[in-house]
């Protein structure tokens, strides 16, 4: 699987055959994390997960403008930065399967797949991890034309790397992008209780350029990524972006979300990302009905395969699993 538009640059916005591909990529990310918290629940997940659902806009639409030379850190919610980037699927399953056929041999679990084949530079547990490597990347990308992604949360920007990092950054005028996706909540903080001032004003105290956008909605994403990379490969130093987003399930895989106030998850839920760009691609780009459920049907049968292929992959030889399952998060 390639990425979703290795051949395709921004311009393109009236290319039924993209949007198409944005959508199907986006489906697959969601029906990804529904098999994986199913699996969660059978005892086939070894350590935990942090799911990317309702926030797959933001990671399709910039890989969308992303190629071979960039490079991208993500967050331990990476699968959906990892299968935007074009992350095998089946190997990424097999990876939280704990099998020899995952990305990782089984043994980076879900938090910490490394793809440098896809241009990942890493998944990383520790909160802030990600900035710091795509700092470093954007220093040794620094007049190639390529660019360094960082994806972090509303709540990594109170970490002491949020700030060193994106001063180091401007400082040099590194071709570095951080996208803070904002989905409302550190853990089971809201943002707003722990965020004074808000999050933009903090990057644009360091001078980066920032840029706030809608994450539920892949065009948004993509259009406003489009003109920031442009700016950036073209060495105007690095930019700073929060999308709004939501997750829809709780923090991680231990977690209802018990804490949410009533009614929110149903209002975001009508800003799913999905619905968005279905909606758009059948009312703007007049897609039947008929080629938007072949879409959908297609992106099921390729899960059931990957399910049925991960599940059937042996463990690695070396390790002694049930010492990794014992019930820590
Ligand atoms: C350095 C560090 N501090 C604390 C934690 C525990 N921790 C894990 S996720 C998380 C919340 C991060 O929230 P946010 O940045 O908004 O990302 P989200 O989980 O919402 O995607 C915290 C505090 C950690 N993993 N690393
Ligand atoms: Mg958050």
């Amino acid at each position: 699987m390639s990425r979703v538009s290795d051949e395709r640059v921004a311009g393109a916005i009236e290319d039924v055959g993209l949007y198409a591909q944005l959508y199907r990529r986006m489906l697959l990310i969601r029906g990804f994390e529904d098999r994986v918290q199913s699996l969660f629940l059978r005892g086939e997940v070894y350590g935990t997960t942090h799911l990317y659902s309702g926030q797959e806009a933001i990671a399709v639409g910039i890989a969308s403008l992303l190629g071979p030379d960039d490079r991208v850190a993500c967050t331990y919610r990476g699968h959906g930065h990892l299968l935007a980037m074009g992350t095998d699927p089946e190997a990424l399953l097999a990876e939280l399967l704990g099998r020899e056929t995952g990305v990782n041999g089984g043994l980076a679990g879900s938090m910490n797949v490394v793809d440098p084949e896809h241009g990942v530079l890493g998944c990383y547990g520790i909160v802030g991890g990600s900035i710091a490597a795509a700092t470093g990347a954007g220093l040794s990308l620094r007049g190639t034309g390529a660019v360094a992604v960082a994806y972090f949360g509303d709540g990594t920007t109170n970490q002491a790397y949020f700030f060193e990092c994106l001063n180091f950054a401007k400082v040099f005028e590194l071709p570095v992008v951080f996208v803070c996706e904002n989905n409302g909540y550190g853990e089971y903080t809201p943002f707003e209780a722990v965020t004074p001032g808000g999050i933009v004003p903090r990057a644009a105290a360091l001078q980066l350029p920032t840029t706030e956008l809608d994450g539920m909605d892949v065009l948004a994403v993509r259009a406003a990524g489009a003109q920031i990379l442009e700016r950036v490969r073209a060495g105007g130093g690095p930019e700073f972006v929060e999308a709004r987003t939501y997750r829809f399930v709780g923090h991680s895989r231990s977690d209802p979300g018990k804490y949410r106030p009533e009614g929110e998850l149903d209002r975001w839920r009508e800003r799913d990302p999905l619905v968005v760009t279905e909606s758009f691609l059948r009312d703007e780009l007049g897609m039947g009905a008929d080629e938007l459920k072949e879409v959908t049907e297609s992106v099921e049968t390729e899960l059931d395969r990957i399910e049925a292929a991960a599940l059937a992959a042996p463990f690695p030889a070396a390790v002694s699993i049930p010492e990794f399952n014992d019930g820590r998060t």
